[in-house]
């Protein structure tokens, strides 16, 4: 077993991992930039590390910074979180080659996935579902980009390889268009990422994200924990996620998590990570993959009972998977709200000091936070700032447990978006399941 392992991430995401290290008597040091100095979460880790000023540039995301700190601590491992380096498969590469362990997939795997054309190569290969589009990127022959635009049947959607999470993407819906809109895509994507591959895809126009997790050890030993439904979105930041997806049965979440499990086999995949698909008209369209522990990995925490940064620490360490996919039973259903220090209409960042800060609690209730009383939220951050968890048998009392939770927080001080959670569990097309991707941005008007 990994004996100490830096945490080279803030907020509640450290804390999460630091619970999981101490489940398994794993030593933990916390990294922090000047901005978290004085954190909870940082003061309760075994040791600490300042690796630079506030700026992410210059601190969460100084590789240098953090592969010293884990050399001046002996640590063995790291563990990237979510968003930061976490997907930065040269900063895999860099840790695994000072000789500590990576607590994620393999360096290849994260670059195989971070080229959104080579993932999508990848898994068609493997026989995951994909949009139907220009299979590789799009090259200068006009003639043959306005026939696979025809192919495809108009709207068609650009997207950039190198980009992802939203970035670098245009819709085009009549061949008038196509060529310009390349044209731009192409200049976006190479300011945005130094890279100007552009591909194409039938463009949907009203799917659901639902994702598959999935747990692979170094072994070949696979598991998928099920889906989640985000599709609760704004400017692609989800706002609630659930699992299971609303109207997935029995029959189709196995068969599609039989594929990604597949998948995974044939490409070798190692750790957490997790299938994102467009969901339309009963089908499944695989858009990326993502290589991390998510945000809302705890609804799926919720509903198989299986602790997902436990598994990757233990997976890290060179285990076999404890689990068998018959030992994976979903049950309930869970929903996460993601609480951000922002103005609920607005949307506009609210840092500062929480003056007040009650969490809530009851059955079925989890809090995923790192804040307290007097916590001050830094500006230089996502502002996201608690993950709250409702659990319940059904999706309609795992709803009222949330309404109640929602309720009872309290957090004074600085603005957040409860309000907004609780418009949205009050509306009734998100009671009923039924909202795809545009759903949020259409209903805020
Ligand atoms: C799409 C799509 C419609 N058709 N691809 C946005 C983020 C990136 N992960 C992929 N995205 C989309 N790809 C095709 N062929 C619509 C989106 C999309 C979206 C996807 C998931 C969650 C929220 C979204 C919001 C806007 C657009």
């Amino acid at each position: 077993m990994i004996e100490k392992v830096v945490i080279a991430n803030r907020g509640e995401i450290a804390l999460r991992v630091q619970r999981a290290c101490r489940a398994l008597g794993i030593k933990t040091v916390a990294l922090h930039s000047e901005a978290d100095r004085d954190a909870k979460y940082v003061r309760l880790a075994d040791e600490s590390v300042c690796i630079g000023p506030p700026p992410a540039a210059k601190s969460y995301l100084n590789i240098p910074a953090v592969i010293s700190a884990a050399e001046v601590t002996d640590a063995v491992a790291i563990h990237p979180g979510y968003g930061f380096l976490s997907e930065n498969a040269d900063f895999a590469e860099r840790v695994e080659q000072s000789g500590f362990i990576f607590i994620g997939p393999r360096p290849e795997t994260i670059r195989l996935m971070g080229d959104k054309i080579s993932a999508i190569r990848a898994m068609k290969d493997a026989g995951v579902p994909c949009v139907p589009g220009s299979d590789g990127p799009l090259d200068q022959d006009d003639q043959r980009t306005l026939s696979i635009a025809h192919g495809i049947g108009y709207p068609v959607l650009i997207k950039a390889s190198g980009g992802g999470g939203g970035k670098g993407m245009r819709v085009v819906h009549t061949e008038a268009n196509l060529l310009s809109a390349i044209s731009m895509t192409r200049a976006e994507a190479k300011a945005a990422f130094n890279n100007d591959v552009v591909y194409m895809e039938k463009y949907l126009e009203k799917p659901r994200h639902v994702e598959f997790q999935v747990l692979a050890d170094e072994h070949g030993n696979v598991i998928h924990l099920g889906e989640r439904d985000c599709s609760l979105q704004r400017r692609h930041q989800k706002v609630i996620e659930e699992s299971p997806a609303p109207g997935i049965t029995p029959a189709v979440r196995a068969r599609m998590g039989a594929i990604c499990v597949e998948a995974c086999r044939r490409i070798g995949y190692r750790g957490a990570g997790t299938f994102e698909f467009l969901y339309e008209n009963g089908q499944f369209y695989f858009i990326e993959m993502n290589t991390r522990v998510q945000v809302e990995h705890p609804v799926t925490e919720m509903v198989t009972g299986v602790d997902i940064v436990k598994q990757q620490l233990l997976i890290a360490s060179g285990e076999r998977l404890a689990y068998r996919q018959e030992d994976i039973v979903m049950r309930g259903h869970a929903m996460e709200c993601r609480i951000n220090a922002e103005d609920p209409v607005t949307f506009m960042p609210s840092p500062g000091r929480i003056t007040q800060y009650h969490q809530p609690g009851g059955p079925g209730i989890r809090v995923d936070s790192h804040i307290y009383n007097n916590y001050v939220v830094p500006p230089y951050y996502d502002s996201m700032i608690a993950k709250l968890i409702a659990y319940a048998d059904d999706r309609a009392t795992a709803q009222a447990r949330m309404r109640i939770a929602l309720s009872e927080m309290v957090i004074d001080g600085i603005k957040t978006n409860i309000p907004l959670h609780q418009l949205l569990l009050n509306d009734a097309l998100f009671q009923a399941g039924a909202v795809d991707i545009h759903y949020l941005e259409t209903r805020l008007g």
